[in-house]
């Protein structure tokens, strides 16, 4: 089991008095050392990673981020919704947040290129760019406190990335500061920009470790004039897969998300938050978005699609909404899953990708071998995109179960050429399984990379590489 050892602390500075008197006066205001406040910064949105950090810095500016990078290790820190233990120092790592850097730097209303500092909320710029009748090519459930510059440092994918693909596309240029307080400008405003390696590639899904995120550009799509959501209900996987490949071919260039989830998810959401099931119960749920230009034209399409599924049995119960509250009420039975599974106890997650057919799979496997020993195990995920994620839960944090869990989890995916992180990353609580998706040479051009930006190994230490590489 030595792939949970915990890191131990690598010898870097401790915060000095000086140091501090330094950061007063560079940032004053903005250094922050209250344990009251610390202490939400030090700990992780599920509340299973703990650090102790002394020191949080909130700079506003790149220059003043430049000026704090030099000796002392840090922990870059959004909006701490991060999934995998990354975004919260391990030990006494200065915590470098980017709360501050909010400003919407330029719009331009007809190419839809925002460029925006790392800090902005997601779901302020959602509401910027669609005031201006554009939308954020990403979307997902932690909006309202995740930060543009974590999602970038994740490689966020959410619940549009079937439809606009991932940020590694949209993201047309990053502001980067790097470990010696260089300020990379890759800030470019252009769709197209071939002049050599795409360097801003290494920042994004780099989770902190190669540099500070502070600027980001990105190209936003026109506002849909239509969009409709149906929930349905499928008796089976399968059935579910069917009216996947179905709906692909019939909604086309309007389908914008296609999500899924099971009964035991359903269960949850019901019981810890009081959402209502809009439909009859059944095994697995989807929720299919449309997002089109014209109404009668997509209502249409949707409607074709609807009829055939139903009459073919695939589907079998269904409600449709086109008014912005029902849809609303219809998504946020897919968002709020992580929610309530917090609510049901320690949550071990897993976010895979397997190849379609095999999806669901890990789940009926997971429950047989798991029996009784887990409270509840639920699968939900981008079905569109592969994307699976597998949630235990179990009344107390438990390394019997964990035992039981990994590396059975991490061995089926590897079986199946599956990657155990989709979309989260591998913070502190995936850095050793890497191997299971990376091959060796990988991994040692990931730490090459590490040396050359950061010799020094001060950003956000312990995550990320493994803590031995081959
Ligand atoms: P943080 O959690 O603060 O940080 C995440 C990582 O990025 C850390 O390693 C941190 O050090 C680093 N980092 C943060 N900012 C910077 C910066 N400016 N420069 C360099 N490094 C930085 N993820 C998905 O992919 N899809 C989903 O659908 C999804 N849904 C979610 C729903 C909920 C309810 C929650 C709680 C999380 C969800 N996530 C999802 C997890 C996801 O990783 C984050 O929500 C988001 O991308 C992280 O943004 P953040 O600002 O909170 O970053
Ligand atoms: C989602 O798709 C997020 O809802 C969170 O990626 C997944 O909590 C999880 O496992
Ligand atoms: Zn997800």
């Amino acid at each position: 089991r030595a792939h949970d050892a915990a890191p131990t602390r690598r010898p870097f500075s401790r915060v000095t008095p000086d140091d501090l008197s330094f950061f007063s006066h560079l940032l004053p205001g903005r250094t922050i050392t209250d344990p009251d406040v610390l202490e939400s910064c030090n700990v992780d949105w599920l509340k299973t990673v703990k650090g102790s950090s002394e020191v949080l810095l909130r700079p506003k500016t790149t220059e003043e981020v430049s000026q704090v990078l030099r000796n002392l290790a840090v922990s870059p820190q959004g909006g701490n919704t991060g999934l995998v233990g990354g975004s919260v120092p391990v030990f006494d790592e200065i915590i470098l947040s980017t709360a501050l850097m909010n400003r919407v730097l330029t719009f331009d209303s007809i190419s839809g290129i925002l460029t925006c500092q790392a800090g902005c909320v997601l779901e302020s710029l959602s509401q910027y760019v669609e005031e201006r009748d554009f939308v954020m090519p990403l979307d997902l459930g932690a909006k309202g406190s995740c930060h543009i510059g974590g999602n970038v440092s994740t490689n966020a994918g959410g619940l549009r990335l079937l439809r606009y693909g991932s940020l590694r596309g949209t993201v047309l240029g990053l502001e980067v500061v790097l470990a010696d307080g260089r300020v990379l400008d890759c800030l470019a405003k252009l769709r197209k920009d071939n002049t050599g390696y795409d360097v801003k590639q290494l920042f994004i899904g780099s989770e902190g470790t190669l540099g500070v995120i502070t600027g980001v550009s990105i190209l936003c799509p026109r506002k849909p004039k239509s969009v409709n959501v149906a929930f349905l209900g499928c008796s089976s996987f399968q059935n579910l897969l069917e009216t996947f490949q179905m709906c692909r071919g019939m909604l086309g260039e309007i389908l914008s998300a296609f999500e899924f989830l099971d009964a035991s998810c359903m269960s949850l959401v019901e019981k810890h938050l009081k959402l209502a099931n809009p439909i009859t119960e059944s095994p697995f749920y989807i929720v299919i978005e449309t997002a089109g230009s014209s109404a009668a034209h997509d209502e249409e399409k949707l409607h074709n699609f609807l009829d055939k599924v139903m009459a073919s049995s695939l589907v079998v119960d269904g409600a449709v909404a086109t008014e912005e509250a029902k849809i609303k009420a219809l998504w946020s039975i897919r968002e709020r899953i992580t929610e309530a599974l917090r609510h049901d106890g320690y949550t071990y997650k897993y976010d895979i990708s397997l190849p379609l057919e095999k999806i669901y799979d890990l789940v009926t496997d997971m429950r047989a071998h798991l029996g009784n020993r887990a409270k509840n195990v639920v699968g939900y995920g981008h079905v569109g995109d592969g994307n699976l994620h597998l949630n235990i839960t179990s009344p107390r944090e438990d390394a019997a179960l964990l035992a039981a869990i990994e590396p059975y989890v991490y061995e089926w995916t590897w079986k199946r050429q599956g990657s155990i992180s989709a979309e989260h990353g591998l913070g502190l609580k995936k850095r050793n399984y890497i191997y299971y998706s990376k091959s060796q040479e990988a991994v040692r051009l990931m730490r090459d990379f590490k040396t050359m930006l950061d010799p020094k190994g001060i950003l956000n230490p312990y995550k990320t590489l493994p803590d031995h590489v081959r």
